[in-house]
């Protein structure tokens, strides 16, 4: 018997931007991928100013499920999928983000996108803002250090519910909502928030008003939820890399605690509703006046969420250090390797164990059902010139993780609502723009320079998921 319930949702997961291409189709409008070169490991990718000649950019075809969704959805039915987690490009429904009314178009492709979904038994699980709102917003208003943004999110949230309440219960706000904890790098906080910093501008501050808008909107779009349809349900989602401590001194375990506080207090406001003290006395500590309103504390404490939606790649460890007595965490510097783990080919420390105990650490401070809905390797994939994929790696990485989430469920009690492995075809990778970091159950024949068929084909670890769902994870 197996210890996951009933209705478990297994399946996939995919964000827009990553796969859909079609960048200008259906009267869709720019938006933040679209102006995101491709990198590499250790190289950035460019954020330039508008689209420019002459430039890669990886997201504007990506793999073309614009065109294609159908074909691949069926094959998501033959993987025996219960979900389907995508987001919805914001761009499609409102192209600059501050117009009044939507764009049709944008709204009819999801609705049979959707459909498509449903014709197999499949239930779409939908992000609303996954790392692609309208360019316009960052050019037009600073992106979300702009508290307008918080209107036009709303408008955009409520279009989504009232148009595809029937079609979709299961969604959340905004993907990965605390990665802008990484505020000294460009990417996340230009993913997370169309932030574009002024050299010598202090970061930090920004960063944090941003995350309130974000926080405040999200929490209004709960409650807007609630009242188009009550049967919706609405999460966030948290990038959980738990922060370990390097050894067992009481100052690397106060450090770790610390960078668990400014990494993870974005969870507190979307379930508590509420601010925990350890910020509020940081921000005093620190001098940051941010615009926090009393309307806003009604609004967070009228919108907690229902579940918690979570990706897990890897752990991160940390270690405290003579300079830094009050142990602030700054993720660029604080963070340092873990001996006992290996590492994928792009750094990523592996370690299943983390995801039981990220499990463990969500269920004991929150109390709401889990979801991981991301989890997976980014590997390199070499196709045989049968065009089969060994991609045993894959498989031994997935297995490892869902016997770790199996005894979270079966010995620790968590409850699960099921498990969505990120990128389940290939895509664009959102921290690198390359199409070699594969995820996939599904090989799409595209490289980094943007050549190739894009011609579908089954990996080894296909028929190996398949079994999976097929036995409610028993077979591993
Ligand atoms: P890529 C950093 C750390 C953990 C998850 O990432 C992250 C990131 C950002 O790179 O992103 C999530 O493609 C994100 C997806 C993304 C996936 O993880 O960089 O929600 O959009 O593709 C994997 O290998």
């Amino acid at each position: 018997m197996s210890g996951f319930k009933a209705g478990f949702l297994w399946g996939g997961a995919v964000a827009a931007h990553q796969l859909e291409g079609g960048w200008q189709e259906g009267g869709k409008g720019v938006s933040v991928a679209d102006v995101m070169t491709a990198g590499a490991h250790g190289v950035p990718r460019e954020i330039t100013d508008g689209v420019l000649p002459g430039k890669n950019y990886p997201n504007h075809e990506a793999i073309d499920f614009y065109h294609r969704y159908k074909d691949d959805i069926k094959l998501f039915a033959e993987l025996g999928f219960k979900c389907f987690r995508t987001s919805i490009a914001w761009t499609r429904i409102f192209p600059n983000g501050d117009e009044q009314t939507p764009n049709e178009a944008g709204l009819q492709f999801y609705d049979d996108l959707f459909d498509e979904c449903l014709k197999y038994g499949i239930e779409p699980v939908v992000t609303l803002s996954h790392f692609e709102m309208p360019y316009h917003l960052v050019t037009g208003y600073g992106g979300w250090r702009n508290r307008k943004l918080i209107d036009f999110f709303v408008r955009f949230a409520k279009v989504a519910f009232e148009r595809y309440q029937h079609k979709v219960k299961y969604w959340m706000t905004f993907n990965e909502i605390n990665n802008q904890a990484n505020f000294h790098e460009d990417f996340a906080p230009f993913t997370n928030s169309g932030l574009k910093y002024q050299p010598g501008e202090d970061r930090e501050p920004v960063m944090y008003q941003a995350a309130h808008y974000e926080l405040v909107a999200s929490a209004l779009a709960v409650k807007a939820a609630r009242e188009i349809n009550p049967s919706l349900q609405v999460g966030c989602m948290i990038a959980m890399c738990p922060v370990y401590p390097l050894t067992c001194a009481p100052d690397d375990m106060m450090m770790a605690m610390n960078a668990m506080h400014r990494r993870y207090w974005f969870t507190d406001v979307h379930v508590r509703g509420k601010y925990p003290q350890h910020l509020l006395n940081y921000f005093a500590r620190r001098g940051f006046a941010l615009d926090i309103t009393d309307a806003d504390r009604t609004a967070l404490a009228q919108g907690c969420v229902d579940y918690i939606g979570f990706s897990y790649y890897m752990s991160f460890a940390t270690k405290a250090t003579a300079d830094n007595p009050r142990f602030d965490y700054d993720e660029t510097t604080s963070l340092v390797s873990n001996p006992y783990v290996q590492k994928s080919d792009w750094g990523w420390q592996i370690d299943p164990v983390g995801l039981r105990y990220s499990l463990n650490w969500f269920w004991d401070h929150y109390q709401l059902p889990l979801f991981i809905v991301e989890n997976g390797f980014g590997a390199i994939d070499v196709q045989e010139s049968d065009g089969s994929v060994n991609d045993q790696y894959r498989i031994d990485y997935l297995a490892a993780h869902i016997r770790e989430m199996k005894k979270a469920v079966e010995e620790d009690g968590v409850d699960l609502m099921g498990y969505t492995p990120w990128g389940c075809i290939d895509l664009v990778s959102a921290g690198t723009g390359e199409m070699k970091k594969r995820y996939g159950f599904i090989y799409v024949d595209k490289d980094n320079e943007g050549k190739g068929t894009l011609k579908r084909s089954k990996k080894k670890s296909f028929d190996w998921y398949q079994k999976v769902i097929a036995s409610n994870g028993e077979t591993l």
